[in-house]
Protein backbone atom coordinates (compact mmCIF):
# COMPACT_ATOMS: atom_id res chain seq x y z
CA UNK A 1 0.00 0.00 0.00
CA UNK A 2 1.48 3.29 -0.69
CA UNK A 3 2.10 5.46 2.12
CA UNK A 4 0.35 8.82 1.46
CA UNK A 5 -1.99 8.53 -1.05
CA UNK A 6 -5.54 8.32 0.99
CA UNK A 7 -7.35 7.40 -2.18
CA UNK A 8 -5.34 3.97 -1.70
CA UNK A 9 -7.51 1.20 -0.78
CA UNK A 10 -10.79 3.21 -0.73
CA UNK A 11 -14.25 0.60 -0.67
CA UNK A 12 -17.59 0.58 0.23
CA UNK A 13 -19.48 -2.29 0.42
CA UNK A 14 -23.03 -1.18 -0.57
CA UNK A 15 -26.42 -2.37 -1.76
CA UNK A 16 -28.09 -0.04 -4.54
CA UNK A 17 -30.93 0.39 -3.48
CA UNK A 18 -30.00 1.49 -0.36
CA UNK A 19 -30.59 5.16 0.97
CA UNK A 20 -27.91 4.58 3.75
CA UNK A 21 -25.18 3.63 1.26
CA UNK A 22 -25.94 6.12 -1.37
CA UNK A 23 -25.43 9.11 1.65
CA UNK A 24 -22.10 7.77 1.50
CA UNK A 25 -21.39 7.43 -2.10
CA UNK A 26 -22.61 11.04 -3.07
CA UNK A 27 -20.47 12.21 -0.07
CA UNK A 28 -17.71 10.71 -1.74
CA UNK A 29 -18.23 12.00 -5.60
CA UNK A 30 -18.97 15.47 -3.73
CA UNK A 31 -15.21 15.04 -2.40
CA UNK A 32 -13.72 13.38 -5.45
CA UNK A 33 -12.22 10.41 -3.32
CA UNK A 34 -11.94 7.48 -5.81
CA UNK A 35 -13.24 4.27 -4.65
CA UNK A 36 -13.56 0.84 -5.33
CA UNK A 37 -17.62 -0.19 -5.07
CA UNK A 38 -18.53 -4.13 -4.01
CA UNK A 39 -22.29 -4.58 -4.40
CA UNK A 40 -23.45 -6.83 -1.23
CA UNK A 41 -26.70 -9.13 -1.42
CA UNK A 42 -28.16 -7.91 1.89
CA UNK A 43 -30.76 -11.38 1.75
CA UNK A 44 -27.71 -13.45 1.53
CA UNK A 45 -24.77 -12.20 3.62
CA UNK A 46 -21.62 -12.63 2.13
CA UNK A 47 -18.37 -13.69 4.42
CA UNK A 48 -16.95 -10.50 3.74
CA UNK A 49 -20.19 -8.24 5.36
CA UNK A 50 -19.49 -10.58 8.06
CA UNK A 51 -16.02 -10.33 8.61
CA UNK A 52 -16.23 -6.18 8.20
CA UNK A 53 -19.48 -5.31 10.19
CA UNK A 54 -20.02 -8.83 12.31
CA UNK A 55 -22.09 -6.21 15.22
CA UNK A 56 -25.03 -5.54 12.95
CA UNK A 57 -24.23 -7.05 9.83
CA UNK A 58 -25.45 -4.29 7.27
CA UNK A 59 -24.21 -1.81 4.69
CA UNK A 60 -23.06 0.38 4.12
CA UNK A 61 -19.59 -0.36 5.14
CA UNK A 62 -16.42 1.96 4.39
CA UNK A 63 -12.99 0.37 4.46
CA UNK A 64 -9.89 2.80 4.10
CA UNK A 65 -6.50 0.82 3.73
CA UNK A 66 -7.99 -2.37 5.30
CA UNK A 67 -10.06 -0.94 8.30
CA UNK A 68 -13.80 -1.13 7.94
CA UNK A 69 -15.93 1.51 9.52
CA UNK A 70 -20.11 0.62 9.55
CA UNK A 71 -22.72 3.71 10.08
CA UNK A 72 -23.61 5.73 7.16
CA UNK A 73 -23.35 9.22 9.42
CA UNK A 74 -19.98 8.08 10.91
CA UNK A 75 -18.73 7.41 7.64
CA UNK A 76 -19.42 11.02 6.40
CA UNK A 77 -18.04 12.37 9.41
CA UNK A 78 -14.55 10.00 9.03
CA UNK A 79 -14.57 11.30 5.58
CA UNK A 80 -14.47 15.05 6.36
CA UNK A 81 -11.87 14.10 8.78
CA UNK A 82 -9.37 12.56 6.32
CA UNK A 83 -10.23 14.20 2.91
CA UNK A 84 -10.90 17.50 4.99
CA UNK A 85 -11.53 19.76 1.65
CA UNK A 86 -15.01 20.45 0.54
CA UNK A 87 -16.09 20.33 4.07
CA UNK A 88 -19.67 18.46 3.93
CA UNK A 89 -19.97 19.63 8.29
CA UNK A 90 -19.68 23.32 9.50
CA UNK A 91 -16.00 24.32 10.58
CA UNK A 92 -17.81 26.40 13.73
CA UNK A 93 -18.43 24.11 16.14
CA UNK A 94 -21.97 25.43 17.17
CA UNK A 95 -23.40 25.21 13.98
CA UNK A 96 -21.52 21.61 13.44
CA UNK A 97 -23.22 20.27 16.47
CA UNK A 98 -26.65 22.04 15.00
CA UNK A 99 -26.10 20.16 11.84
CA UNK A 100 -25.59 16.95 13.42
CA UNK A 101 -28.94 17.19 15.25
CA UNK A 102 -30.67 17.88 11.86
CA UNK A 103 -29.00 15.23 10.65
CA UNK A 104 -30.27 12.70 13.69
CA UNK A 105 -33.77 14.06 13.22
CA UNK A 106 -33.24 13.28 9.36
CA UNK A 107 -32.68 9.52 10.02
CA UNK A 108 -34.70 9.19 13.31
CA UNK A 109 -37.78 10.81 12.50
CA UNK A 110 -38.05 11.71 8.79
CA UNK A 111 -36.65 8.13 7.60
CA UNK A 112 -38.65 6.11 9.96
CA UNK A 113 -42.03 7.60 9.46
CA UNK A 114 -41.76 7.96 5.68
CA UNK A 115 -41.23 4.37 5.57
CA UNK A 116 -43.05 2.75 7.79
CA UNK A 117 -46.09 4.64 5.99
CA UNK A 118 -44.93 1.95 3.06
CA UNK A 119 -44.43 -1.32 5.39
CA UNK A 120 -48.17 -0.51 6.70
CA UNK A 121 -51.79 0.06 6.22
CA UNK A 122 -54.69 1.39 7.73
CA UNK A 123 -54.36 3.29 11.18
CA UNK A 124 -50.39 2.55 10.96
CA UNK A 125 -50.52 3.74 8.01
CA UNK A 126 -52.64 7.23 8.43
CA UNK A 127 -50.60 7.23 11.80
CA UNK A 128 -47.18 7.75 10.10
CA UNK A 129 -48.11 9.41 7.06
CA UNK A 130 -49.10 12.26 9.84
CA UNK A 131 -45.97 11.92 11.88
CA UNK A 132 -44.09 12.35 8.34
CA UNK A 133 -45.73 15.52 7.29
CA UNK A 134 -45.59 16.69 10.25
CA UNK A 135 -41.53 16.23 10.41
CA UNK A 136 -41.47 17.82 7.24
CA UNK A 137 -43.17 21.16 8.35
CA UNK A 138 -40.29 21.41 10.56
CA UNK A 139 -37.68 20.70 8.34
CA UNK A 140 -39.73 23.41 5.95
CA UNK A 141 -39.16 25.89 8.17
CA UNK A 142 -35.53 25.07 9.24
CA UNK A 143 -34.75 25.22 5.38
CA UNK A 144 -36.35 28.72 5.01
CA UNK A 145 -35.12 30.21 1.58
CA UNK A 146 -31.64 28.48 1.17
CA UNK A 147 -30.48 26.15 -1.49
CA UNK A 148 -29.32 23.76 0.64
CA UNK A 149 -29.76 22.65 4.02
CA UNK A 150 -25.40 23.30 4.28
CA UNK A 151 -25.93 26.62 2.75
CA UNK A 152 -25.00 27.13 -1.00
CA UNK A 153 -23.15 23.85 -1.36
CA UNK A 154 -24.96 20.54 -0.22
CA UNK A 155 -23.55 19.38 3.44
CA UNK A 156 -23.83 16.46 5.78
CA UNK A 157 -27.62 17.10 6.47
CA UNK A 158 -28.31 17.50 2.66
CA UNK A 159 -26.76 14.20 2.36
CA UNK A 160 -28.64 12.58 5.13
CA UNK A 161 -31.93 13.95 3.72
CA UNK A 162 -31.06 12.81 0.33
CA UNK A 163 -33.83 10.28 0.80
CA UNK A 164 -36.74 12.58 0.69
CA UNK A 165 -35.04 13.88 -2.82
CA UNK A 166 -35.23 10.79 -4.70
CA UNK A 167 -37.19 8.20 -2.65
CA UNK A 168 -39.70 9.62 -0.90
CA UNK A 169 -41.34 10.42 -4.09
CA UNK A 170 -40.91 6.59 -5.09
CA UNK A 171 -42.60 5.37 -1.85
CA UNK A 172 -45.40 7.67 -1.87
CA UNK A 173 -46.28 5.71 -5.45
CA UNK A 174 -45.84 2.69 -4.04
CA UNK A 175 -48.04 3.23 -1.01
CA UNK A 176 -50.19 5.49 -2.25
CA UNK A 177 -49.58 8.20 -0.12
CA UNK A 178 -48.98 12.21 -0.20
CA UNK A 179 -46.39 13.16 2.25
CA UNK A 180 -44.07 15.94 0.22
CA UNK A 181 -46.62 18.14 -1.28
CA UNK A 182 -44.77 20.78 -3.34
CA UNK A 183 -47.91 23.55 -2.67
CA UNK A 184 -47.35 22.79 1.05
CA UNK A 185 -43.74 22.39 1.29
CA UNK A 186 -42.61 25.19 -1.68
CA UNK A 187 -39.42 25.02 -0.11
CA UNK A 188 -38.33 21.36 0.35
CA UNK A 189 -39.61 21.11 -3.24
CA UNK A 190 -37.20 23.36 -4.47
CA UNK A 191 -34.20 21.82 -2.57
CA UNK A 192 -35.66 18.35 -4.15
CA UNK A 193 -34.47 19.62 -7.54
CA UNK A 194 -31.50 21.84 -6.30
CA UNK A 195 -30.22 18.27 -4.80
CA UNK A 196 -31.51 15.42 -7.11
CA UNK A 197 -29.81 18.37 -10.54
CA UNK A 198 -26.55 18.64 -8.31
CA UNK A 199 -23.88 16.85 -11.13
CA UNK A 200 -23.02 14.79 -8.02
CA UNK A 201 -26.15 12.90 -7.20
CA UNK A 202 -27.98 12.97 -10.95
CA UNK A 203 -25.43 10.71 -11.91
CA UNK A 204 -25.60 8.43 -9.02
CA UNK A 205 -29.30 7.35 -8.85
CA UNK A 206 -30.75 4.07 -9.40
CA UNK A 207 -33.61 3.75 -11.85
CA UNK A 208 -37.22 4.72 -10.74
CA UNK A 209 -38.74 1.72 -12.06
CA UNK A 210 -36.57 -0.36 -10.39
CA UNK A 211 -36.52 1.10 -7.09
CA UNK A 212 -40.32 0.87 -7.75
CA UNK A 213 -40.61 -2.49 -7.85
CA UNK A 214 -38.16 -2.99 -5.20
CA UNK A 215 -39.76 -1.01 -2.91
CA UNK A 216 -43.48 -2.96 -4.15
CA UNK A 217 -42.38 -6.22 -3.17
CA UNK A 218 -41.19 -4.99 0.17
CA UNK A 219 -44.22 -3.28 0.68
CA UNK A 220 -45.66 -7.36 -0.14
CA UNK A 221 -43.45 -8.46 2.15
CA UNK A 222 -44.17 -6.55 5.27
CA UNK A 223 -48.28 -6.24 4.56
CA UNK A 224 -47.80 -10.45 4.93
CA UNK A 225 -46.02 -10.52 8.22
CA UNK A 226 -48.97 -8.26 9.80
N1 LIG B 1 -28.07 2.97 10.58
C1 LIG B 1 -27.50 2.28 9.45
C2 LIG B 1 -28.61 1.59 8.68
C3 LIG B 1 -28.07 0.70 7.58
C4 LIG B 1 -29.15 -0.26 7.03
O1 LIG B 1 -30.23 -0.42 7.62
N2 LIG B 1 -28.80 -0.94 5.93
C5 LIG B 1 -29.70 -1.92 5.36
C6 LIG B 1 -29.79 -1.73 3.85
S1 LIG B 1 -30.85 -0.43 3.44
C7 LIG B 1 -29.10 -3.32 5.58
O2 LIG B 1 -27.91 -3.50 5.44
N3 LIG B 1 -29.93 -4.31 5.90
C8 LIG B 1 -29.51 -5.67 6.06
C9 LIG B 1 -29.89 -6.27 7.36
O3 LIG B 1 -30.60 -5.62 8.14
O4 LIG B 1 -29.48 -7.42 7.59
C10 LIG B 1 -26.71 3.27 8.59
O5 LIG B 1 -27.05 4.47 8.61
O6 LIG B 1 -25.73 2.89 7.94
Amino acid sequence: MEKGNKNKGVQLVGFWVSPFVHRVKWGMKLKGIEFEYIEEDIFNRSPLLSQINPVTGKVPVLVHDGNPLPESSIILEYLDEVWSHAPLLPIDAYQRAQARFWSKFADQKVLESAYLSVCSKGEIQEKAVKDAIGHLETLEEELGGRRFFGGDTIGHVDLMMGFIAYMLPVWEEVAAVTILDALKFPNLAAWRSNFVDHPAIKGDLPSKDEVFTYFQWRREVHLQRI
